[in-house]
């Protein structure tokens, strides 16, 4: 066949990692097969720490688990030379999901045309079965793919039979096109964690009409990549990880860049001091079959994390969101009592599997909305709510405490971090009451995503830092907790300096207001680096979110958080030159900008086997800062938006300058 482009990528280890798609596992069931079915012998069973025997993504180098069979392509004819192919389509054509699609494997490659446009995102499907998958074995996965028009495809491997499990899923960009343009080369190599002799291989079109092109398509096991070492490129020598006595700084990881991309993997274990999973937890996932969970990935996760030293957030347990068909579509309502002993069942399902080993838990997320006709802020209509009622939040809390009584029991919502907000005053007004009641709620999650439109505007997306320092405040009193969990800036694009400029003292000064507050022991953002952000697919207008680029090198806003800490001693948190008081948050501290080279090089930062803390955080009316830091609590330390936007800006463009 024909040559093909590389679109990028970063071509480390073998895990060249081609298409910035969002990742994602959406574990949706992606509709019945025509498939042969059968069996899988443990798909969906629980296991150990599964799958990692080559160390995961934490050796060099690496041998493989099976020799046998290497340079095997599993897929016969993938070439499409002769007509001859085992590859099926489907399509959701019913009456109400009018979809209808064409397949030929013809000229050399194999075409699928969507005719009529589907009704489901991911409505044409193009799948292999049968595929024997080994766990513990890396796959190498690549093909070409062209298109009449630009478009997103995902391509995965997944359980055969319902529900349909996705293992690895990911997305591609398709923007080689027309359909005889010169082809696309997607190429990955990813862990698989599952036995499963009747696994599928898939493609997923998408509903738009039009015709998608595959050729060349290899599904092989391959030897365990090597792991890059990491030196953290900030200007201290310090990584954040370093800074946890004063805040514990943590990223979100997502299943699919977990398993396919070392140096991602290095990079957060060198940097960081705990991660949340960003998917692999939600309940659609965990609990894909009611009563049958399926820890495999978490358990991956689990294990990394332990054996790099890293504090790991169970998320979420009670979410409206991301929940499989059985909960909310069953053929028969649940009834209250049936959908509490569901709610309790898959606390104690989570909590127990990994009872003593997380320090944290999201134990209820986003329950609270604003009613739409009157403006009146309450309870979410969610399935939770309006079956069990008011007090399903008092009872998640008191049952995940029952649970794992050592664990901290987190609310985690949006838009909840600044004081006079009329969500944030109605969810401070919400944990007051639960607290002052005795339910065992120990933090509150300010998720802190955020932004700058794409025409600049930055009334809307910016939060005012006082207003948040006001809020750590009320919760203090009370003896609460405040982890910020989620936070990430992203910008509408077209992205441009000044947008980057307030993109960075956004994150300087979030992570000064969490220093300066006492009760604000955690900082963790949602997602590494722009290569496997969630932003682009669900804000299609914004991107550029996160701390690391696609090519996952640090950007200016990872600057502007390490510049800050460097003010500061990391061994008691004390400020260096002895001044008492906060730092400011000026946005960028000393110099800054892009290092020349990646940070990459030299010794790992791995930090080994340390194990996780499985004690939780000392509460919040005890100070963080070891060595009695003298730090000043809630001072502000930002100066008015513009003047330090202004000063940044200037900062940028006399270095844009200096490099001419
Ligand atoms: O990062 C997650 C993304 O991959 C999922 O598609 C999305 C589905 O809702 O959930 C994202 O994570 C969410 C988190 O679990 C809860 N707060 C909002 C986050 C961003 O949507």
């Amino acid at each position: 066949m024909s040559g093909a482009s590389n679109n990028g990528g970063t071509g480390l280890g073998g895990a060249a990692n081609v298409g910035a798609g969002a990742g994602g596992q959406s574990g949706m069931s992606a509709g019945g097969m025509p498939a042969s079915g059968g069996e899988p012998s443990s798909g969906g069973a629980p296991t150990g720490a599964a799958g990692m025997a080559n160390g995961g993504a934490g050796t060099s180098g690496g041998g493989t688990a099976g020799a046998a069979g290497m340079s095997t392509n599993l897929v016969t004819n993938g070439t499409f030379e002769t007509t001859s192919s085992p590859w099926w389509s489907y399509a959701n054509n019913t009456t109400d999901y009018p979809a209808d699609q064409t397949l030929a494997a013809t000229n050399g490659q194999l075409c699928a045309t969507m005719t009529a446009g589907g009704q489901n995102v991911w409505d044409e499907i193009v799948g292999l079965s049968g595929v024997a998958l080994t766990k513990g074995q890396y796959y190498h996965i690549s093909f070409t793919v062209t298109a009449d028009a630009p478009r997103t495809i995902k391509f995965k491997t997944g359980l055969g039979v319902a529900p349909y499990t996705d293992y690895f899923l990911e997305s591609v960009a398709i923007t080689a096109t027309p359909t005889t343009a010169t082809p696309q080369l997607v190429d990955y190599t990813y862990l698989n964690l599952r036995d499963d002799p009747m696994a599928q291989f898939q493609f997923q079109i998408g509903k738009t009409a039009g015709t998608v092109c595959f050729d060349d398509i290899v599904l092989e096991p391959v030897p365990a990549p090597a792991t890059p070492a990491y030196t953290t490129p900030a200007h201290s020598h310090h990584p954040f990880k370093d800074y946890k006595g004063m805040v514990k700084m943590g990223t979100a990881v997502d299943t699919p860049i977990f398993l396919s991309n070392p140096l991602h993997n290095s990079i957060v274990a060198g940097e960081f001091a705990m991660i949340t999973p960003a998917n692999s937890m939600k309940m659609n996932l965990i609990q894909p079959t009611q009563g049958v969970f399926d820890y495999t990935d978490t358990d991956a996760l689990v294990a990394w994390a332990k054996q790099n030293g890293l504090e790991f957030r169970g998320h979420p347990l009670v979410w409206h969101t991301q929940t499989p068909a059985w909960l909310t579509a069953p053929d028969t309502p649940f009834t209250a009592d049936q959908l509490l002993d569901i709610m309790y069942k898959h606390i104690d399902g989570l909590m127990s599997h990994y009872v003593g080993q997380f320090p944290y838990w999201d134990v209820v997320n986003e329950a609270v909305d604003v009613n739409k006709d009157t403006g009146v802020w309450g309870y979410r209509s969610t399935v939770w709510h309006d079956t069990i009622g008011d007090d399903f939040i008092e009872l998640a809390f008191n049952h995940a405490h029952a649970a794992d009584p050592a664990a901290e029991l987190l609310y985690n919502d949006y838009n909840i971090e600044q004081k006079g907000n009329a969500k944030a005053d109605y969810v401070f007004d919400m944990v007051k009451a639960l607290h002052d009641k005795g339910v065992p709620i120990g933090g509150i999650g300010f998720q802190g995503h955020y932004f700058i439109e794409p025409d600049g505007t930055t009334s809307n997306g910016v939060p005012d830092m006082q207003a948040i320092r006001d809020n750590m405040a009320r919760y203090n009193d009370l003896g609460i907790d405040v982890q910020i969990t989620e936070c990430d800036f992203r910008i509408g694009k077209p992205l441009d300096d000044m947008k980057t400029a307030v993109q960075n003292k956004f994150y300087a000064d979030m992570l000064q207001v969490c220093i300066d507050a006492p009760n604000c022991s955690h900082f963790t953002v949602w997602g590494l680096s722009d290569l496997d952000s969630w932003v682009p697919s669900t804000f299609p207008e914004y991107d550029f979110a996160h701390l690391f680029d696609t090519h996952l090198m640090p950007k200016d806003d990872y600057f502007a958080m390490s510049d800050l800490f460097a003010k500061y001693n990391p061994d008691d948190g004390t400020l260096i030159g002895g001044t008492t008081g906060t730092a400011g948050a000026t946005g960028m501290a000393g110099t800054s900008g892009m290092m020349g080279s990646s940070g990459m090089t030299g010794s790992s930062g791995m930090t080994g086997s340390s194990g996780m803390t499985g004690s939780p955080s000392s509460g919040a009316s005890e100070s963080k800062k070891s060595g009695g830091c003298s730090v000043t609590p809630r001072s502000n330390g930002s100066g008015p938006w513009l003047v330090s936007v202004l000063a940044l800006l200037g900062v940028l463009l006399s270095r844009r300058r200096r490099a001419d």
